[in-house]
């Protein structure tokens, strides 16, 4: 009998993935098929402490089935990739999405306009993640200006996939599910651009709630609250959905490593008259200066650069206890500038 209940145990014990997560508890969809609101054994994963949250939708656990739809997780299993951005409420590194394969990020022509700023962050939060990115440009049926279509042209020559689409019309949806089969995605973007709605068309079944955009302020209303992982039925596409970003504060690189995290920079770096520790702002014979000043760099993608590492660096004196910090955010140049709230 005693070995009776020792194997019993070890039967009901199963794989799951968290769809959702919130407050130590998530909802599991398990490998029987059923998906169950589940408890952290012990409250707490000891290789998660440190981490802003616990479970992020998209990790891959162990649970106990208990009575009913409810169930025990009692192991997390190693993350294959993990997508995230430093919280600064929480002061912590915060998972959004775990396991995923591509980062998708949602702009919108209007409403929320476009912000190539925001674009540039996520890219180095795709590369810091080791994962591709796409870059949407929604609502096109509003219309794109110049400048618009110039920095698109600008993210296709860097590298990343650039997908103009339109929830309203059905313009891109196609290309994008392409782009998405068989893989797991995260998307990003800021409040209002349109994620739940393109989400929507690619993977009818999830049926997510789409908000207005305030006339006010030109921005989303968060409607989405919670990063959420959406399964289509055939199982042959998953997206994780998340709530529009306000802010997105770079941590986690140091100053002299921030060139890395620019794909069209990276080349250029051994050609420098400093080479690898060239901070590339002043120095005479920077190639990646040269490049700016032909055309060769965007001088968008410049600019971030200079505001990331000096946001960096703020960070970094900071954290050495000079004043250099309070001067950033007196400049407007750290990450508490309202310039970033969108
Ligand atoms: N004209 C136009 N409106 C769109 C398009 N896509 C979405 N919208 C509208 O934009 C608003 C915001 O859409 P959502 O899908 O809720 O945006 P979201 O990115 O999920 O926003 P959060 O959940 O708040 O982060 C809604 O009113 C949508 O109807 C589009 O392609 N064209
Ligand atoms: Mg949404």
């Amino acid at each position: 009998m005693m070995h009776g209940s020792i194997s019993e145990r070890k039967i009901s014990c199963m794989n799951g993935t968290v769809l959702f997560s919130s407050n130590n508890l998530a909802r599991v969809l398990c490998e029987d098929g059923m998906v169950r609101t589940c408890a952290i054994k012990g409250k707490r994963i000891r290789t998660l402490t440190g981490l802003y949250n616990s479970l992020a939708a998209g990790d891959k656990v162990a649970i106990q089935p208990a009575e009913g739809d409810r169930g025990l997780i009692t192991e997390l299993m190693p993350r294959s990739t993990s997508f995230g951005r430093f919280n600064e409420k929480g002061k912590a590194e915060q998972v959004i999405a775990a396991n995923v394969d591509i980062a998708v990020c949602v702009t919108s022509v209007q409403a929320p306009p476009f912000r190539p700023r925001f674009v540039d962050r996520v890219s180095i939060l795709a590369v810091q993640s080791g994962i591709p990115l796409i870059v949407v440009l929604n609502k096109t049926d509003l219309g794109i200006d110049d400048a618009t279509e110039q920095r698109l042209g600008m993210y296709a020559h860097v590298g990343f996939h650039v997908v103009r689409t339109s929830a309203a019309n059905g313009e891109g949806i196609e290309e994008l599910a392409a782009a998405l089969q068989h893989r797991t995605a995260v998307f990003v973007g800021q409040s209002g651009a349109g994620k739940s709605s393109i989400i929507n068309l690619l993977l009818p079944e999830a049926n997510r709630r789409v908000g207005e955009v305030s006339e006010k302020f030109n921005r989303g209303r968060h409607t989405t609250t919670l990063a959420e992982l959406l399964i289509a039925n055939q199982g042959t596409m998953a997206i994780i959905d998340t709530p529009g970003f306000r802010r997105l504060a770079i941590r986690g690189i140091e100053p002299q490593d921030l060139h890395g995290y620019f794909p069209e920079f990276e080349a250029l770096i051994s050609h420098c008259a400093f080479g690898a520790s060239c901070t590339h702002t002043i120095e005479e014979g920077c190639a990646v200066r040269d490049a700016v000043e032909s055309g060769a760099i965007h001088h968008d993608r410049y600019e971030s650069y200079l505001r990331i590492r000096e946001e960096l660096e703020g960070i970094a004196h900071w954290m050495r206890g000079t004043q250099s910090y309070q001067r950033a955010r007196r400049s407007g140049s750290c990450i508490e500038d309202d310039a970033w709230e969108w």
